[in-house]
């Protein structure tokens, strides 16, 4: 738990110091048996994630998680045609200023068992201030096809919302029909992103520079 406290403490230093605001997250260290708020559905049909006893189920593993003592598994036992897909609670997206666009960065580690090569995708549900389904986030079904590895791996992805965008979904969807297959969640974090450095800027002169 310390050690928990110590890195937590050091990434809000880091998030601080670059000036970013954490919107969510994940790391699965909660001793309870099930995921608040967390849905799964296979096709049209969605319920709590940890409710789900086939054709796959979620849990929180204790052991070899990415960091602490527990990650997130989503165990695929069936093979069924239908996309499988784990989905986090709706979390808020700030306003964005006049004209502006929040532009955000989904971070996450993941590993893999049995799952075919580019069978699982990261994808975002955007909500405006009524809960109201916008659009997916870049009008994509697959923001990045997830490398499946059986060791841990990050994946990140950067992307600005709607400037109507008030809450945000993160999802991960399985199209493999591979069974018996998993794959394993660890430290999801969602957070504001710097603005890009624009290419053009021109270079400062020689005297500028310390
Ligand atoms: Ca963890």
């Amino acid at each position: 738990m310390k050690k928990l406290l110590s890195l937590l403490s050091l990434f809000a230093i880091v998030a601080h110091t670059q000036g970013q605001e954490l919107l969510a997250k994940y790391d699965f260290e909660s001793d309870a048996k099930w995921l608040p708020k967390w849905g799964a559905g296979l096709g049209s049909k969605y319920a709590p994630a940890t409710g789900w006893k086939k054709p796959f189920v979620v849990t929180l593993e204790k052991g070899d998680s990415h960091s602490g003592d527990a990650c997130l598994k989503m165990e695929i036992l069936e093979s069924v045609p239908n996309e499988k897909i784990l989905h986090t609670d709706v979390f808020t997206i700030p306003a964005p200023d006049e004209g502006k666009k929040v532009r955000i960065t989904i971070c996450f580690y993941v590993r893999a068992q049995g799952l075919a090569e580019k069978s699982l995708h990261l994808r975002g549900l955007e909500k405006d201030e009524l809960n109201k389904t916008l659009k997916m986030v870049g009008d994509s079904k697959s923001l990045v096809a997830i490398p499946l590895n059986a060791e841990w791996a990050e994946v990140r992805w950067t992307g600005t919302l709607n400037p109507k965008t008030r809450g945000l979904m993160v999802m991960l969807a399985v199209t493999s029909t591979d069974a018996p297959a998993a794959f394993w969640l660890d430290d999801l974090s969602v957070e504001i992103a710097p603005e890009p450095v624009p290419v053009t800027t021109p270079t400062p002169a020689p005297t500028a520079a310390q």
